[in-house]
């Protein structure tokens, strides 16, 4: 799939020539004018064109390097305008980031609808048959721009989708439930959560004392937290995330009938996390793990996928389904109970071009809705209409940044709105206002018989009051129903990230009452966690209602597509070429992606090499195949390495495995990670690290075609859980 790269040179280039082309793998947002007409210009019509340099107004420039300054050892003048542009505009180039989910990593793809929502929604872009264009971008909510990607936090999922019928945004998380069930406390949760105000740590964290003082008060957190503390807090990659609308929306079908959905985004590589270890050691190996992953998947051609899904209810006077009211956002239906039904398939195809302008800039917002999606009286999401306009306002500087490239919409744009920062429109007319004669009336608004977007007619009636209705104060089953559906290695995960989070607190009493918030979830869980803390287990002060657990909720023992799963293969100069081309083809084949590990780098014989033994880390990969002896690489350091390595005092005793290898297999075999074996010395090496080539989880093989076998069958599951 790779497209031929111009390679850079060695020494610059002197002679001029017109920009290389874009790379095939990344593409700009749709050529639209500021009101939504298509331009008809090639989508990269805003790139920077030409062979020479010129100042911001065009023209051309002569010199970039010298400020212009009476006598080469003289000062500076005033009258140097390339100068004074250029350092300006450098001194303007930042913006501020999100409050929340500054980091993030983008694409774009298509939306194509199956047509089964046909039913309950007359949106257009959800009847059968319809792409639409998105643009979808995925964060962490806590850290700053420059945080690392696999800290343990909520993932933001926002979907732009570019319909005929104007924008409509699907602005959700990876998590189904919310800490606050009112958006006035979001500043709350936020503060929280945030590093410490006085001296701003810890970045991308919640294992701080003001995160767990405020989650152990405000026990609605809880049920978010519990996601948090699971697995789901350090997804393996974006492209292996569930998505969730998290609040209850409202569709509405072409004869007017309402139905409640909730909105899912299943992934079609399946559901798949990190172990902590390797979250830990990403972070620092490559903090930007998760957004390389999505864009080196979609360079390869290796189009992400996520099957759109609804859960429906009937939109009852009492908005409640099965005991759960469907406008608290702590609240989750568990799938058996109303199952998912799926309404589209979403493919992410390309990289965008440019970070700021596409990335950086796109503003996402609750209340892009299209006729046939309306909201409901959720009090997180009726805040959240009136928040994502209000920040841009700061972030993009003016009212105008719907006419932001990546924020336009494909539908034409007639809004009365005028000038302002930044105003990109030239306007023609002169009654930017209703009623009027002058301009022959325009724009006139439209019945729903032409696409108007008309609010559900719902009856509201009530008095003014701060409070929530009774149906929100249980704030503990979902927690509990969330833990019980978890299989027992994953309830483990979750006392671990209990026991490190509270460990890292420093105030005693923010523990015990967390404590007492876990012993009114489950008995054995809280009970764990005291026990690493070294504190008692508090009895719970209320029944401990039973609930039945939802299977669909753990992520593991369901079987999924392997493609896309990475592959190391650790060779040494001597490794057999004809075995390891075979392996390579075979991974190729079934749409592994294999990374050759060496001992230096370069080439090592015919094999370019991916990563070193220097390099290479467990996170890295699904799977590791040993290719050969794997002797000390030239580089190696006995000392340095030797005291890394597992089991290193019997790396000498072992016939000599370079100590960094005898690292990687031991991390994998920690991580539960396929191990595998190619040729008999491969085997050897594999064996004389401690690995037993018939444990679980241990593919070996002479023929590369039994090694991929085996590969196949043990990475569906992702992981070798029965290893311990
Ligand atoms: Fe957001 N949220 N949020 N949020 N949110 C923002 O908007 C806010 C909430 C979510 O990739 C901000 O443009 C309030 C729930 C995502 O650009 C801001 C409340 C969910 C993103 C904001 C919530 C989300 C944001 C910051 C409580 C999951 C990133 C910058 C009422 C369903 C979108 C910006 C992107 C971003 C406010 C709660 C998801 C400040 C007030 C619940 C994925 O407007």
């Amino acid at each position: 799939m790779e497209e031929p790269k111009t390679p850079p040179t060695f020494h610059e280039p002197v002679v001029p020539q017109e920009p290389f082309a874009r790379p095939a793998d990344q593409s700009g947002p749709e050529a639209v004018s500021p009101t939504g007409k298509p331009t008809g210009a090639p989508d990269d019509s805003r790139s920077q064109s030409g062979a020479y340099l010129t100042t911001a107004g065009g023209v051309r420039l002569p010199d970039t390097d010298h400020s212009l300054r009476a006598g080469d050892r003289g000062p500076t003048l005033l009258q140097d305008h390339h100068l004074r542009e250029k350092i300006t505009h450098f001194d303007h180039e930042r913006i501020p980031e999100r409050v929340v989910h500054a980091r993030g990593a983008a694409a774009h793809g298509v939306f194509a609808s199956y047509g089964s929502a046909g039913g309950v929604s007359k949106a257009a872009f959800l009847q059968e048959g319809v792409e639409t264009p998105v643009f979808v971008r995925f964060s962490t909510v806590l850290g700053s721009r420059g945080s690392a990607d696999t800290v343990r936090d909520t993932r933001g999922f926002a979907v732009k989708f570019y319909t005929d019928e104007g924008t409509f945004d699907l602005v959700g998380n990876n998590i189904p439930v919310f800490f606050i069930q009112d958006g006035i406390k979001f500043p709350d949760v936020i503060h929280a959560a945030k590093p410490h105000p006085d001296r701003e740590i810890p970045q991308a964290q919640s294992a701080h004392d003001t995160f767990w003082d405020f989650v152990s008060l405000h026990t609605e957190a809880q049920h978010h937290t519990m996601w948090n503390m699971s697995d789901r807090g350090i997804p393996a990659s974006f492209r292996t995330m569930e998505g969730f609308g998290v609040h209850t929306f409202r569709l509405v079908a072409a004869d007017g009938t309402p139905t409640l959905v909730k909105f899912h985004w299943k992934p079609k590589a399946g559901v798949h996390s990190l172990v902590w270890e390797e979250a830990q050691l990403a972070a620092g190996g490559d903090p930007d793990f998760h957004r390389r992953d999505l864009a080196d998947a979609i360079e390869a051609g290796l189009y992400p996928q996520w099957e759109l899904g609804i859960q429906t209810f009937p939109d009852t006077a009492d908005q409640t389904f099965e005991g759960i009211d469907l406008l608290d956002p702590t609240k989750l239906v568990p799938e058996e109970l109303a199952a998912v039904q799926p309404v589209g398939m979403m493919t992410l195809t390309a990289n965008p071009t440019n970070y700021f302008a596409e990335t950086e800039q796109v503003a996402y917002h609750t209340g892009h809705l299209v006729p046939g999606i309306d909201v409901t009286n959720d009090p997180l999401l009726q805040v959240r209409l009136f928040s994502y306009v209000d920040t841009q306002l700061t972030r993009l500087g003016g009212p105008n940044f719907e006419q932001i490239p990546i924020n336009r919409a494909h539908a034409p744009v007639n809004d009365m709105l005028r000038d302002g920062f930044h105003q990109q429109a030239v306007h023609a007319g002169v009654a930017p206002y209703r009623p009027n004669s002058l301009d022959g009336g325009c724009p006139f608004v439209a019945g729903a018989d032409v696409g108007a977007y008309v609010e559900v007619p719902e009856r509201v009636e009530g008095e003014k009051v701060r409070e929530l209705s009774a149906s929100f104060d249980d704030h503990f089953s979902q927690a509990r129903l969330f833990y019980r559906s978890m299989t027992p290695v994953e309830q483990q995960h979750i006392a671990a990230a209990y026991t490190f989070e509270l460990g890292k607190c420093y105030e005693q009493v923010i523990r015990e009452r967390q404590l007492q918030a876990l012993a009114n979830i489950d008995a054995q869980l809280c009970a764990t966690v005291a026990t690493g803390l070294g504190l008692p287990a508090p009895e719970p002060t209320m029944n401990l209602d039973d609930v039945d657990p939802s299977p669909a909720l753990s992520q593991i023992g369901t079987p999924f597509p392997v493609d896309g799963r990475k592959i190391g293969i650790a060779v040494d100069d001597a490794s057999d070429p004809q075995a390891v081309n075979g392996l390579i083809e075979a991974c190729e084949a079934v749409g592994l992606v294999p990374f050759i590990v060496g001992p230096h780098g370069g080439t090592v014989g015919t094999f370019k090499v991916d990563r070193t033994y220097g390099t290479a880390r467990s996170f890295e990969f699904d799977a590791l195949v040993l290719g050969g002896a794997l002797p000390p690489a030239a580089d190696a350091i006995p000392a340095l390495d030797a005291r890394a390595a597992f089991r290193a005092s019997d790396a000498a005793a072992s016939g000599g495995v370079d100590a960094r290898i005898i690292q990687l297999v031991g991390e994998m075999w920690r991580h539960c990670k396929v191990l595998g074996s190619l040729g008999s010395s491969g085997q050897q090496a594999l064996e004389s690290i401690g690995v037993d080539p018939e444990s679980p989880g241990v593919v070996n093989g002479e023929a590369p075609g039994d090694v991929t076998e085996g590969l196949i069958a043990l990475l569906a599951l992702h992981r070798v859980w029965d290893r311990f």
